[in-house]
Parts: C-alpha cells; sequence; structure tokens
C-alpha cells in the first residue's frame, strides 16, 4: 500500500548522480552513480510508480580540474573540491525540491551530504535529517584526525565552531539553516572523541548500535521519528534521509571505502527505509559510500544493488 505524500504533490524524483571522491582518499566511489544508473536504478524507481529524471546541470569535469590543485587547508584535504562539490549540490538540491520534486543524490564520497542537508532545509525550512551511518560524520577542521571531508559535513551544515573557514564560509549559510535538534543518527559504532563531546554538548540524538540491539530497530525508528517530530506522535516534520551504505554490516554491504563491523542487517537498512516512507514525509534522500572497486566483482556488485535496493524501499517499495 502506498503512503500519501505530504510535501510534495506527486511522486517525482529526480536523481542527481554526484561522481565525487575528493572527500576521502580511496578512488572509485565516483564510479557509483553510473554504477547504479547501469543496475537500472531509474527504471526501478518507475516501476514503483514514480516520474524518474536526472539533473545533469553539474560540471564534474570543472570539479574534478579543481581537485588536481587542491592543496591542504590546515588539516582538511581537498577543502576547494569538496566545498564546490558540496555547493553546486547544494543548489541543485534547492532548486529539484523547490520545484515539488524528491532529489535523489547517488553519491560519490559523504562530504556531498553538506551540499544535501543546506540545499533541502533551504527548500523546506524545518526538515529534520535522519543520518545513517556508521560514523558520525560531526568532525570539525579542528577535531578531524585524518583531514578526510566525508567525515566533517554535518559540523559545517550545522555551523558548528571551526566550520566558518575558507573556503566553506563563502557559502555555506550563517547562521545555519540546520539544527542540531532535528539531527537523529541510527547506526553509529565508530565515533571519535572530539565527534563523542560535539554530540554530547549539541544534545544530539544518537542510536548506535548498541541501541539497535537493545530496542530492535523498529523501536529505534519510532524513537528517532518521535525526537524529530518534538517527541510528540506527529509525523509530519519534513525528512532527509542520508543513508550511508557503511551503515550496514561488512557482510552485506563489503564493497565501501571504510567499513565497520558490527553493522545493520540487510532487513534492519530496509526497515528504515520503509518506515521513513510510510510517513509520507521523506522530501530528500542520499545514497553514499557504495565503491564499486575496493571489491571483487561479487561484492561489488551486491553493494550496487543494496545501494539500489534501499533507494526503492525509501520511495515506497513494500514486501507485500
Ligand atoms: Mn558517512
Amino acid at each position: 500500500m502506498s503512503s500519501p505524500l505530504l510535501h510534495v504533490p506527486s511522486k517525482s524524483a529526480v536523481l542527481i548522480k554526484c561522481p565525487f571522491s575528493g572527500g576521502q582518499p580511496r578512488k572509485g566511489v565516483e564510479k557509483a552513480p553510473s554504477a547504479m544508473v547501469a543496475a537500472a536504478i531509474a527504471n526501478q524507481v518507475k516501476s514503483i510508480g514514480w516520474e524518474v529524471s536526472e539533473d545533469e546541470s553539474i560540471d564534474w569535469d570543472r570539479i574534478a580540474e579543481i581537485e588536481k590543485n587542491d592543496e591542504p587547508i590546515g588539516k582538511m584535504k581537498n577543502p576547494n573540491s569538496v566545498s564546490e562539490a558540496a555547493r553546486s549540490v547544494s543548489e541543485v538540491v534547492e532548486r529539484v525540491a523547490k520545484s515539488g520534486k524528491i532529489p535523489v543524490t547517488l553519491g560519490g564520497d559523504h562530504s556531498l551530504g553538506l551540499g544535501t542537508v543546506i540545499g533541502i532545509t533551504r527548500a523546506h525550512p524545518e526538515t529534520a535529517v535522519i543520518w545513517v551511518d556508521a560514523h558520525a560524520d560531526i568532525n570539525t577542521p579542528d577535531t578531524t584526525d585524518s583531514g578526510n571531508l566525508h567525515g566533517c559535513p554535518m559540523s559545517f551544515a550545522l555551523g558548528l565552531e571551526g566550520t566558518y573557514v575558507t573556503p566553506f564560509k563563502e557559502w555555506i549559510p550563517n547562521p545555519p539553516v540546520a539544527s542540531p535538534q532535528r539531527l537523529v543518527y541510527i547506526g553509529l559504532r565508530d565515533i571519535d572523541e572530539g565527534e563523542r563531546k560535539i554530540l554530547h554538548s549539541h544534545h544530539i540524538k544518537a542510536f548506535t548500535m548498541h541501541h539497535v540491539d537493545k530496542y530492535g530497530i523498529g523501536r529505534v525508528v519510532e524513537m528517532a521519528l518521535d525526537h524529530v517530530n518534538g517527541n510528540t506522535s506527529r509525523r509530519d516534520r519534513p525528512i532527509h534521509l542520508s543513508f550511508d551504505v557503511d551503515a550496514l554490516d561488512p557482510t552485506v554491504a563489503p564493497s565501501t571505502g571504510t567499513p565497520v563491523r558490527g553493522g545493520l542487517t540487510f532487513r534492519e537498512g530496509h526497515y528504515i527505509c520503509e518506515a521513513i516512507h510510510e510517513t509520507g514525509a521523506l522530501v530528500g534522500l542520499d545514497l553514499v559510500e557504495v565503491n564499486p572497486s575496493l571489491k571483487d566483482p561479487h561484492e561489488a556488485e551486491q553493494t550496487v544493488a543494496i545501494g539500489c535496493s534501499l533507494v526503492r524501499a525509501a520511495l515506497g517499495e513494500s514486501l507485500l
């Protein structure tokens, strides 16, 4: 049974393919969008009743040129290309969402999430972000050890201390449009010390794998939706789902850059997507960190397929 859509007028999705890997060191993640397209993701989404188009307005060749001579700033690696990729994505996501369609961003690495969160929140100002991930991705330029910016997008989106730095300060909104009260994590199990402090000091709701074990995924998603809806039974706040495939256990989704054991099962990952779809409140979706180059062809294919499957689940594919 398909659910009513609360914030968009019709079932219309726009695929935004982002062949970008500059937020982390492992090449190959930029190949995921074309691999998902080759796996017929557009037709799969059409087959569950959606009108599907693709936005190809971002000049990724220009961003690749920037990446070629992208010197670190402080600890931040590839700051200019990451900033420009995220800025470009934010503009497309905002435009697509304001046109009444659901932007589906296919990464690429999770630094793109900075762009999607800012873009969707500009279009739908009260949007809650559900970030499904093994990692919190909330390091700042000061707290990051690796300097890989795919570990930092949420700190920039929230405008945390130390994030209004060149080149990001040229475009990220100040004051921020996203809010720590409208952010919730599911699936965390590898949190840096600096991130732990940030999560505590900003009272950010996080359901780790410990909570998934303790309460079960059904209850965790209920609590997550309660939280972002102001601890009411209402389910009408717009939701942006940013799904990092590394939230899943590496046995389920092996071909990803920073796998961490002890993750979500196949069904737990799909359940999150299905339950968010049932609210009718989904306004934006990211599927990131599939890297088809890391494992053998079979494991890469398995990971691409699960990425497509999670997108379908979030857009309403159901078991019955
Ligand atoms: Mn991530």
